[in-house]
């Protein structure tokens, strides 16, 4: 994780040099609410399909794949949202994966990359994202409390992922979701109780994602069962040679 903090913050720095913060403005999302996952988690299937390419656990997962067919595909066939991983380097995605579909897409686009600058933010809107993710594990708790202030300013939602007790004091009443992940970003182990030990000490409020490592319909229904409102799924349907059949197949 340290690793890819500091290259993101490179990236930023070069990002920043290249496109002023005026001309993310002047984009046409901005003034604009987004598409609500809070609405759509509650309408659809609570399952937020990822398109994902690789990742530095899997290595390659799906390099095949067009981020058009599948997201048209995950949307057709019941997601809650879709969320696209924009980080090049170490998850093979990019700002244009979120560009090229917008336009086609009606359920909300989860921007899913290391957010470490106010930068980040305005380039996620100015694409046409409507919810964005805050990684308590590489956050302080006021980089949180400011980078949720400035989301829904601009009318992004907020997933907040923790993964430990030590996160908890991340959370904030102002963050539309929690999600706990199931998978320990440092080791890459999953363990589901682990996360529904964690769920069970958060608000009783606050919406709550299950993130990672849901590879069958038994995962699902359990963590379903426990009380989680939304389910983060990837690998298992980017796995195959058809993701939107995949996820079709899922829900069915
Ligand atoms: C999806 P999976 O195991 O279904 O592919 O997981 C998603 O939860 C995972 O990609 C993820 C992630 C992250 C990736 C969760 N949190 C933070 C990068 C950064």
């Amino acid at each position: 994780l340290d690793k890819i903090i500091e290259n993101k913050k490179e990236e930023v720095r070069k990002a920043k040099s290249e496109i002023s913060l005026q001309e993310l403005m002047d984009s046409e999302y901005f003034g604009k609410q987004g598409k609500s996952l809070k609405k759509s988690l509650k309408e659809k299937s609570g399952i937020i399909t990822e398109f994902k390419r690789q990742s530095p656990s899997k290595g390659i997962i799906n390099d095949k794949s067009g981020v058009f067919e599948v997201v048209t595909n995950y949307e057709k066939f019941g997601a809650s949202a879709v969320s696209i991983l924009t980080d090049k380097q170490f998850f093979g995605g990019s700002l244009e994966d979120i560009s090229k579909v917008r336009r086609s897409t009606n359920i909300p686009i989860l921007r899913k990359d290391f957010m470490v600058d106010e930068y980040q933010f305005y380039e996620a809107k100015s694409i046409g994202a409507d919810v964005i993710l805050l990684i308590a594990a590489n956050l302080s708790v006021s980089q949180v409390q400011e980078f949720t202030a400035l989301s829904h300013q601009m009318g992004l939602e907020v997933l907040l992922e923790i993964h430990d007790e030590e996160e908890l004091e991340h959370i904030n009443k102002d963050v539309d979701f929690v999600g706990i992940n199931n998978r320990n970003l440092k080791d890459f182990k999953v363990d589901l109780d682990h996360s529904i030990n964690l769920k069970n000490q958060l608000p009783k409020e606050i919406l709550k994602i299950a993130e990672s490592g849901i590879y069958n319909v038994e995962d699902f229904k359990y963590l379903k069962e426990k009380g989680f409102d939304g389910f983060l799924m990837g690998e298992y349907f980017m796995k195959t040679e058809n993701p939107g059949k995949t996820f079709e197949e899922f829900i069915s």
